[in-house]
């Protein structure tokens, strides 16, 4: 009698496990079903220029189109900031990782805590360097030791007539991003085929407004004989900066110096049409479609480009700006 009623017993709670798994399966995949959308995690760098707001945009503007849902973190210029999120990422299962290094080293464990989670990774903007290249799926991006060279070659060409000395004062980007390494390479790569050019002082500038600012206050106040003909910025935000400080002089930017900038936004453009600055390399914030696209892809089970470089623009004192669309930046 005794033993029927705990074989009764262990048969109830055997039906009652079941019931339960059952359910909680059901529930599982329930809970499943609804996320059919693709989320992605994407950490930007933070919001240091108008290029940099200008690609959140870009990001934020074709997710959405896609009706793809964005998972936006700004590190506000930290890397700790952006493993967090990347971190953070992982937890919450994104489909796919998208983000810009903010400078090239130091990713290799948090890009393995990604892969072991079997989540792609797509680096944007700006590259990195990992012991092991199956850490990323694909790179999108600009070509930013070309943007070097091609600066450079304007100036080239601007005094290939000239028979003189010209000294180059050159304001950097953020010290190990691959933005500044790579426009720093490809401008000495030209420059320095020409021994009349000197690069005569290179300063850090952070890609900040601000620095360039305070670049040119300390620099002109120590060196009040100018002791450079050209300025080569790595970005217009801190060449903006530099004739910010330029305008309360009698030096006359563009003229008395020479002013090479890289971006295209809006701002350097029309200081390009003032006769202000008389280059500027155009580096293309708005690739959020083509990025989307490669997401989508992904998702699919489709096999995206390893890497996928876009073209730009040189825009100079010689060329009809008249017709020039706004930049958008
Ligand atoms: O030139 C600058 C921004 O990574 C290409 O970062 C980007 C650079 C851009 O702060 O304005």
């Amino acid at each position: 009698m005794k033993s029927t009623i705990i074989k009764r017993r262990m048969l109830f709670l055997l039906v009652c496990t079941l019931l339960v798994f059952s359910c909680t399966k059901k529930q599982t995949e329930e809970i499943k079903q609804p996320q059919k959308n693709i989320i992605v995690g994407f950490s930007q760098i933070g919001a240091e220029s108008a290029w940099r707001t200008c690609n959140t945009q870009s990001m934020q503007d074709a997710a959405s189109a896609s009706g793809i849902q964005l998972l936006y973190d700004n590190a506000e210029q930290k890397q700790e900031n952006q493993i967090k999120a990347i971190r953070s990422f992982i937890v919450y299962q994104v489909d796919v990782i998208v983000f810009v290094p903010i400078v090239q080293d130091g990713w290799d464990n948090v890009l393995r805590e990604a892969k072991d989670a079997g989540i792609p990774v797509i680096i944007i903007d700006r590259k990195m360097r990992v012991a092991d290249e199956s850490l990323f799926t694909a790179f999108i991006g600009a070509d930013h030791i070309e943007e070097g060279r091609n600066a450079a070659r304007f100036l080239l060409k601007k005094f290939k007539d000239e028979d003189r000395n010209f000294r180059i004062l050159e304001i950097l980007g953020t010290e190990g991003s691959s933005v500044a390494d790579g426009r720093y390479a490809g401008f000495r790569e030209i420059i320095n085929t020409d021994n009349r050019f000197t690069i005569t002082a290179s300063i850090d500038g952070d890609f900040l407004r601000s620095r360039g600012k305070e670049i040119a206050e300390t620099y002109l106040q120590e060196n009040p004989e100018l002791p450079f003909d050209i300025l080569f910025s790595h970005n217009d935000g801190m060449a903006l900066g530099f004739i910010d400080v330029l305008n309360n002089t009698s030096i006359r930017p563009g003229k008395d110096i020479v002013i090479v900038s890289v971006d295209a936004e809006q701002a350097a453009i029309d200081a390009l049409k003032e006769g202000k600055i008389n280059c500027v390399v155009e580096c293309n914030p708005k690739i959020g479609d083509l990025v989307i696209d490669m997401v989508k892809k992904l998702t699919e089970g489709k096999s995206i480009p390893r890497t996928t470089n876009i073209s730009e623009n040189v825009f100079t004192e010689w060329d009809d700006l008249s017709l020039l669309p706004l930049r958008g930046y």
